[in-house]
């Protein structure tokens, strides 16, 4: 048996196969904070809920193509590869000479697996363009509505996402940091692509140790490692931008505000002071105001502003406070309190966003380009922003607004998944379920019976990451790993590429989609795109990985425009910082209106919804997982509790409600119900319930009250809706729920098995 190395999105490893044919896994050497989640690999091989063949609903076969409601309930059959791409190309072609490949969506949002060439999404685009293209999803499921938000507001989106201060500046210069969503330690094990050296949780505690002032401002005192220590402001969800505001207010009332920094690097700061001022509404926005609304102290509002005007302030926000309703709000209105602070573009100072989201953010070293498989060009220009897919399959032809223009939705006939999964990152499943039995035809790659596997009418099965070659490496990798094949391909597995490849040659296309390269020829290929200063591909092959060249960086778009903000004007319309948009105000969005503003969303503690469903659930990325990946593996199963996803409660919401440690609740609103295992904890504030993303979807069939996922996957429970007609981002991360102590028979969970 030899250990080879490989990579994964929360680390590279080392692996091999033991005699009884289990994966053996070690962190990467050079780790020296390697991610708990690599345990969660030795569930991939030969697991009961891989799949072994390509299979196809019953329903489908006999019946052929059409909406259908028993996608997602109906029996699968094993078919043989040649059957199954002679229906998938057939249907493709039908689908494109009857309907357009309009008609074809591919925008298959997904993380999928580390790897630069069996990147699964690249793959289907590439196969798709060739054959005529597809309608396309733009934008994330992460930052979906910062990306809209942010051009108009500083010129672009990247340079805040991924160009901030780097961590060793803010342990150095910044003396109060103000962190709204906290720096969630959990999630920094993470990093698109790969990563090799897990330096975050070292930064962290450099941070504990360097006497710099912490505000976590968040319903989760878990936001923050308890090594570091901070002042804990509870807000209420999806309040932050109310307590801006009244920051904002008390800066101003007290003149504290940099004028100066206003006047030379900003416009419509004036507009924002009417509104902080009531001029614009009758209401002042005062820290007595956001108290209100918040339930934090005025008092402790207005000490914070103060503090905040003295010390060289670092404001963050996490991604997920722009994964709510008006999710733009508390973007912008950071970026305001920031600019009024005038910090904007020192070091350790201004407005920063997604520290504690991803592992990249705020690391040092150079955007290091990795090459990647060419996807080509899409000949249709359609395209949804990623999050509306429900609305799209239910509404075609429906229009629906967006960053200032009126689309119409178009209507699909076929839709094609490779590398995500829907039925865990969508909102509200049991539309989405109707909404996916509206397509003529739901073909879907996956290596497991996921729900969207089992919402599909063909289902391929494709290797994991472990079962074929490839290399990775994160954006700000330090290394680019060789990945090796570990084990054979599980069942009947082929790679994406393979079965793209079986496609195209059915399509005509398979000499443009292979280009008469092999696996091994496509990568080292790729690898040439490195250039001609790296070992050749042979000796990295043999060495297992590359040292990529590292740099300091952190000289900033906003460092810059701060040096001289004529020669670097941003590329907003004004050249400077818009808290107030002339654009946005254009659109006419009372969703979205022309600067931060406080607007009620439907889902929160102080609005008339609590009546009826008065917890706020949390649904945040889980801490033992990617999203829904490997949910069966030990790190994930060993946090279920009574094999359940794990909710959190106060201790008097619990009471309250007789729920004691460890039972099975019903959570619940009027979208849906979810069984869950309750842990108890004071880490909440009271009226807060947290329950992450990622528990495999497990429908109960006719359920006496009503649709019940047995699982615990708070998608049941969250608001198909986005942030709003400027971005219709993605709204998951709030909803309002109801939970009582569950006593009825008990559903087993039967997902982590093959249908
Ligand atoms: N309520 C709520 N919902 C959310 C969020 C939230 O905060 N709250 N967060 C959202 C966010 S930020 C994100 S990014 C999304 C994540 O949503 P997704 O990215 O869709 O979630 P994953 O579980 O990573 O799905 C990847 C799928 O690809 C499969 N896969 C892995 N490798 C391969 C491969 O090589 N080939 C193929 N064909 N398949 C492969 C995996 O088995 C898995 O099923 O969730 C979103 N959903
Ligand atoms: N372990 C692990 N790490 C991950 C992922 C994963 O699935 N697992 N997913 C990765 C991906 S794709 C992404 S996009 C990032 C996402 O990064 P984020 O979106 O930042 O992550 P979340 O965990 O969803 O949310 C962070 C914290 O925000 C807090 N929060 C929620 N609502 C509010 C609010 O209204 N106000 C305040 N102040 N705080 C609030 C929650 O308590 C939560 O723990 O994470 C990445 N990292
Ligand atoms: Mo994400």
């Amino acid at each position: 048996m030899t250990i080879l190395p490989s990579t994964s999105h929360w680390g590279a490893f080392l692996a091999e196969v033991d005699q009884d044919g289990e994966l053996r896994v070690r962190p990467h050497p050079a780790d020296p904070a390697p991610s708990p989640l690599l345990d969660n690999l030795k569930a991939t091989l030969g697991h009961r809920s891989r799949v072994a063949a390509p299979a196809v609903r019953r329903g489908w076969l006999e019946h052929g193509p059409g909406p259908d409601e028993r996608r997602g309930r109906d029996e699968f059959v094993e078919v043989s590869w040649d059957e199954a791409f002679d229906l998938v190309a057939g249907e493709l072609q039908r689908i494109r000479t009857d309907h357009g490949n309009q008609a074809i969506y591919g925008g298959s949002y997904g993380w999928a697996s580390a790897g630069r060439f069996h990147h699964a999404q690249s793959q289907l685009r590439r196969f798709l363009n060739l054959v005529g293209g597809y309608t396309a999803g733009k934008g994330t499921y992460s930052f979906g509505t910062s990306m809209v938000l942010l051009p108009h507001v500083v010129g672009e989106a990247h340079s805040v996402l991924f160009n901030g201060s780097t961590w060793p500046t803010i342990v150095q210069n910044t003396e109060l940091l103000v962190a709204f969503g906290g720096v969630p330690a959990k999630n920094l094990f993470v990093t698109p692509g790969g990563v090799t050296k897990h330096t975050m949780p070292g930064h962290l505690h450099d941070l504990a140790r360097s006497g710099v002032d912490i505000a976590l401002v968040g319903p989760f005192r878990a936001d923050l490692p308890s090594t570091v220590e901070a002042r804990w402001y509870p807000v209420r969800p999806g309040t932050d931008t109310a307590l801006m505001l009244g920051l904002a207010h008390t800066l101003c009332a007290e003149g504290l505000h940099d004028k100066d920094f206003l006047d030379r690097y900003c416009t419509g700061y004036d507009e924002f002071e009417r509104y902080l001022t009531g001029g614009e509404d009758g209401v002042v926005k005062d820290a007595a105001w956001a108290a209100a609304i918040t339930e934090i102290p005025a008092a402790d509002i207005v000490a914070l502003a103060r503090r905040m005007a003295r010390s060289r302030t670092m404001i963050t926000v996490t991604w997920s406070l722009q994964r709510t309703q008006h999710g733009e709000q508390p973007v912008w209105a950071g970026i305001a309190l920031a600019a009024m602070l005038g910090q904007i573009g020192l070091p350790g100072g201004g407005f920063g966003h997604g520290y504690g989201s991803m592992g990249d953010v705020g690391s040092t070293g150079p955007d290091v380009r990795i090459p990647a498989l060419p996807q080509g060009v899409n000949p249709v220009r359609e395209f949804i922003p990623v999050a509306r897919i429900a609305d799209m399959l239910l509404n075609p032809g429906g229009q629906y607004e967006f960053d200032g223009s009126t689309r119409t939705y178009p209507d699909i006939r076929l839709v094609y998944w490779a590398g995500g999964n829907p039925f865990h990152h969508h909102q509200d499943l049991n539309r989405l379920r109707t909404a996916f039995a509206r397509p003529d035809t739901v073909v879907v790659h996956e290596p497991y019976w996921t729900a969207t596997a089992r919402n599909a009418d063909i289902v391929l099965p494709t290797t994991t990451m472990v079962e074929r070659e490839d290399f990775g490496a994160g954006r700000r990798d330090t290394h680019l790993i060789a990945m090796h094949r570990i084990a054979p391909p599980a069942g009947l597995a082929r790679d994406d590429y393979a079965i793209f490849t079986g496609l195209a040659s059915r399509m005509g296309v398979s000499a443009e989609f292979t280009e008469g390269r092999t696996v091994r020829q496509w990568l080292e290929h790729l690898y040439q795109g490195l250039g001609d200063e790296v070992p050749s591909f042979d000796d990295f092959w043999a060495a297992g990985e590359l040292v990529l060249p590292q740099g300091e960086t952190d000289r900033t778009l906003f460092a810059d425009f701060r040096s001289d903000p004529d020669t670097h004007a941003l590329p907003t319309p004004s050249g400077r910082i818009e808290i107030t948009s002339a654009t946005v105000a254009g659109f006419g969005y009372d969703d979205c209106p022309s600067h931060p503003t406080w607007l009620e969303p439907e889902d929160w503690l102080g609005g008339p919804r609590a009546q009826d469903f008065p917890l706020h659930l949390i649904a945040n990325q889980p801490s033992t997982r990617l999203h829904s990946q490997l949910d069966v593996g030990p790190t994930s199963q060993a946090a279920k509790v009574a094999g359940r996803e794990a909710i959190r409660i106060h201790p008097a919401d619990a009471a309250a409600r007789g729920i004691a440690d460890g039972d099975i609740v019903r959570v619940f609103n009027d979208r849906g119900a979810c069984l869950a295992g309750a842990v108890l904890s004071e880490e909440l504030r009271e009226r807060v319930v947290q329950l992450p993303t990622g528990a495999w979807f497990d429908p109960v069939a006719d359920h006496p009250s009503g649709a019940l996922c047995a699982h615990g996957n708070p998608n049941v429970l969250t608001a198909d809706r986005g942030s709003s007609r400027l971005a219709q981002g993605c709204t998951g991360q709030h909803a309002l729920v109801q939970v009582e102590r569950f006593d009825g028979p008990v559903p087993p969970v039967t997902v982590g098995r093959r249908p």
